[in-house]
């Protein structure tokens, strides 16, 4: 999991609107409208909820401490996204408790290894890296006007990608699976067989045949420029969750709108639209 830096979220709030007009223009539907799909829920009505859900962003100490702007980040997306959301002015444990003591809705915090949202009312759980797999696999869905039957290709077989070829499924997608190690893919396709037809996930190896076989992509690995220029064609779709960006410059003039990448905009509000619209697990 890449750790985020403050240069790298600093200036995601004063972009917001614009960001959400580029999403329009690539998918057909803004922030909260992919958040939705991601979680195949109706938007409208949690357009009509969010306003009064309350949402305590809790800054951690923990570890490597605190990320100048993180929690204000995330707030700001939050209320962008039309939630009730603010950063608490206590952190760690105090702010958890004043969560409670304020009725809050739900909290959000991120120590060095989870980042989650938590309803408080129905103790349900959204991780950050499988939804943001999940809500990166709806954009490119959407981006390909309904990704069912195409193949699909996964490049990083982590947390991440993993949530990404789990929705690609349920989109009835063919999943291609790459990795740079092959155990990493060897024991995502093992743990997807048991969601599909063993023809609709396969290894490929072959990072440049990958290329050439899928027109659709998810970039969930944590290292820069994983897909070459010269590979790049402009029918191709890519969401890229992963931190950095595997496209080059070049690379994104080359894709134009058929590239989604950021840093913590779709996963943020997917964690929101998933805590507030999940509903609670019935003990088994
Ligand atoms: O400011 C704070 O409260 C810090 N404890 C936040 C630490 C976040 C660490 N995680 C990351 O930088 C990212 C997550 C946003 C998702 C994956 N890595």
């Amino acid at each position: 999991m890449t750790r985020l830096k403050s240069s790298d979220i600093c200036d995601i709030a004063l972009r917001l609107e614009k960001y959400d007009q580029q999403l329009l223009k690539i998918t057909g539907r803004t922030l909260v409208g992919i958040a939705c799909h991601a979680c195949n829920v109706d938007e409208r009505t949690v357009r009509q909820k969010s306003p009064s859900f309350l949402i305590d962003v809790i800054p951690v100490t923990s570890g490597q401490g605190i990320i100048t702007d993180f929690s204000k980040t995330v707030a700001s997306i939050l209320k962008f996204s039309g939630f009730n959301a603010r950063v608490s002015d206590t952190h760690d444990t105090a702010g958890i408790v004043q969560a409670y003591e304020n009725r809050s809705d739900a909290v959000m915090m991120a120590d060095d290894k989870r980042f989650v949202g938590i309803n408080l009312n129905n103790r349900c759980v959204a991780d950050n890296s499988e939804v943001t797999g999940r809500v990166f696999a709806a954009a490119l869905d959407l981006m390909a006007k309904g990704i069912k039957d195409r193949d699909a290709l996964v490049m990083g077989c982590g947390p991440v990608g993993k949530a990404a070829a789990i929705a690609l499924l349920s989109f009835n997608a063919r999943v291609v699976l790459y990795d740079n190690r092959p155990e990493p893919a060897r024991i995502l396709q093992k743990s997807l067989s048991a969601l599909a037809p063993e023809n609709q996930v396969r290894i490929e190896e072959d990072l440049e045949k990958a290329l050439l076989d899928c027109q659709y992509i998810i970039e969930a690995t944590p290292v820069q420029n994983t897909i070459p220029e010269k590979l790049i064609s402009g029918r191709m779709g890519i969401a890229a969750p992963g931190v950095p960006l595997g496209v080059s410059s070049k690379g994104c003039g080359i894709l134009k709108d058929r590239l989604v990448h950021d840093k913590l905009e779709l996963g943020v509000t997917a964690m929101a639209v998933s805590i507030l619209t999940q509903k609670e697990e019935t003990r088994s």
